[in-house]
């Protein structure tokens, strides 16, 4: 089954929205099968965002991922990668549609809540560079009839 790493960010752990984000992709169906409150280090921030190291805006960015906690999860099920994209809205809240997480709850780009992976590749890369093998349980086969 496929898989995708998600994280609050540290605008939204302090804005106490873990709650209401956990919910939203329990009601869709999906299952958390890892999930930690952590403080991002300097060297995970630069790895995690890697591809935008030559953007202006990369100091800004490990600065402010690692300036409090956050809420690491990895999420499983059918299309979970595109489908938690589209539930979490476009990067800008700005363009983000109502009933999506930035929609709903973000106004700028630079604190824009949540981060999802945005291609299998990503999602492998980011599931193992947050979470040892171990820390992963499997998901719910019985709650799966009901959903699939
Ligand atoms: P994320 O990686 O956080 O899930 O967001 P994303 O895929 O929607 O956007 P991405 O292009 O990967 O950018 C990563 C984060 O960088 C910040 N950003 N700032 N100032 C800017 O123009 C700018 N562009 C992007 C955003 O916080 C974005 O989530
Ligand atoms: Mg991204």
């Amino acid at each position: 089954m496929e898989q995708t790493f998600l994280m609050v960010k540290p605008d939204g752990v302090q804005r106490s929205l873990i709650g209401e984000i956990v919910s939203r992709f329990e009601r869709k169906g999906f299952q958390l099968v890892g999930a930690k409150l952590m403080v991002v280090t300097q060297e995970l921030a630069e790895q995690h965002y890697g591809e935008h190291k030559e953007r202006p805006f990369f100091g800004e960015l490990v600065d402010f991922i690692t300036s409090g906690p956050v809420f690491a999860m990895v999420w499983e099920g059918e299309n979970v990668i595109a489908a938690a994209r589209q539930m979490m809205g476009t990067t800008n809240p700005k363009d983000a549609a109502v009933a999506t997480i930035r929609g709903d709850f973000a106004m700028t780009v630079g604190k824009n809540i949540i981060h999802g992976s945005d291609s299998l590749e990503s999602a492998e890369r980011e599931v193992a560079l947050f979470f040892k093998d171990e820390e992963l349980v499997a998901s719910n086969k019985v709650i799966n009839e009901w959903v699939y």
